[in-house]
């Protein structure tokens, strides 16, 4: 399969409410969708990067630049016989997973419909629906996160994530507890507390969490491994796992109980896949993070997410949470169980409203 040409374009979409996290807030996404082509063929892939460098290094405008001469250039004219084999075309890039992962994860898009199968049946999925939990951005007022969980609780969402930082962390998941004595409940820091705050991280085992994300550093596992040795709640590491290398060296030093894939972060579905199995062999949960995607985004997590070891709810809910209008369709819905079914079409298994993307797109190139 020679790829013949990549297009690049770069979508406005503005969310339904602001998502707001220990490291700033977003309404106005700027979403970088890629178009892989091949023999009549095309394959969607989504780059997963905020606006600005506070999750990560990555941002959409440096993003752009390095797909733009980078990525795509080392990719365009070049013939593989698997997908798996996309994401070494880019390896000499270093950093920029998200970057890469949306050309590795369109590739597998185009792949799978070139073989004709969807794109879960292709990476090994086995579940016929995803368990579909939801991440809550910090809120004004303890009173409006308690609205917002009500919501999701009476959607039926199978588990709640709440997001936390220094001065909104106790008190607030002692009120949500309270109210919701049985839901499942996680907390979100990205990063924002350091081993100065191990007091108040050791009073959140009073709350039977089922993780704390990321509490320390974005590219800290020897704190983590300090800091769960003090707590009894698993501490689950986001930001920090890049790679296999990362989830091998994390799990053996314990600074993790469970890990958070998020496939931009980790440079596609062929890193991906390594880390569930990694994790799967050790008995090990992992479970799908979110970056606020759109539907491209939205589905590639949905074909990720039915792999055997995607044991726990993930961040993958309905496109209405996001969006007026998703790019795709059918838009993705979830069950009154909480959950997502596998779509039963080829490749990503939903097809991408072009006319909308036409009419949302801000800049456009195309690599031959
Ligand atoms: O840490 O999981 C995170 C959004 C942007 C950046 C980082 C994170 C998030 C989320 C939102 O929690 C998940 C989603 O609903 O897409
Ligand atoms: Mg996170």
């Amino acid at each position: 399969m020679k790829i013949e040409r990549i297009e690049l374009r770069e979508i406005g979409l503005q969310l339904v409410a602001p998502f707001e996290t220990s490291f700033g807030a977003t309404t106005e996404r700027r979403i970088i969708l890629v178009k892989v082509f091949s023999d009549g063929l095309v394959g969607w892939g989504e780059c997963t990067c905020n606006e600005g460098p506070f999750y990560n290094h990555e941002s959409t405008d440096a993003s752009w630049i390095v797909l733009k001469d980078f990525v795509a250039p080392l990719t365009v004219g070049r013939d593989i016989y698997h997908p798996n084999m996309a994401a070494a075309l880019t390896s000499r890039i270093r950093g920029n997973k998200m970057a890469r992962a949306a050309v590795e994860t369109a590739i597998w898009d185009l792949f799978a419909r070139r073989e004709g199968v969807p794109l879960w049946e292709l990476l090994g999925g086995v579940q016929p629906e995803i368990a579909s939990g939801v991440s809550i951005g910090l809120q004004e007022t303890d009173s409006e996160l308690l609205k917002k969980i009500a919501t999701e609780v009476e959607a039926g969402y199978q588990r709640i994530k709440i997001k936390i930082k220094p001065g909104r962390d106790y008190d607030m998941v002692k009120a949500v507890r309270r109210e919701y004595p049985k839901i499942g409940l996680t907390v979100d820091a990205n990063s924002a507390y350091t081993l100065d705050d191990v007091d108040m991280l050791r009073k959140l085992d009073e709350f039977d969490l089922m993780l704390i994300e990321q509490p320390l550093a974005y590219d800290d596992i020897i704190d983590h491994a300090s800091l769960q040795r003090e707590l009894r709640t698993p501490i689950c590491l986001d930001e920090s796992i890049l790679s296999v290398d990362d989830a091998r060296k994390a799990l053996s030093i314990g600074a993790c109980r469970i890990i958070n894939i998020k496939l931009g972060r980790v440079g596609g579905h062929t890193e991906a896949r390594k880390i569930q199995d990694f994790c799967r062999e050790r008995g090990v949960p992992v479970w799908c993070g979110g970056m606020l995607e759109s539907g491209v985004g939205r589905a590639q997590n949905i074909a990720m997410s039915t792999l055997p070891g995607f044991t726990m709810p993930g961040d993958v809910s309905a496109s209405k949470r996001y969006w007026h209008e998703d790019i795709i369709v059918p838009e993705v819905e979830v069950t009154s169980r909480g959950t997502i079914p596998r779509p039963g079409g080829k490749g990503i298994g939903y097809s991408v409203n072009e006319a909308r993307v036409e009419s949302l797109t801000v800049r456009k190139d195309v690599i031959v």
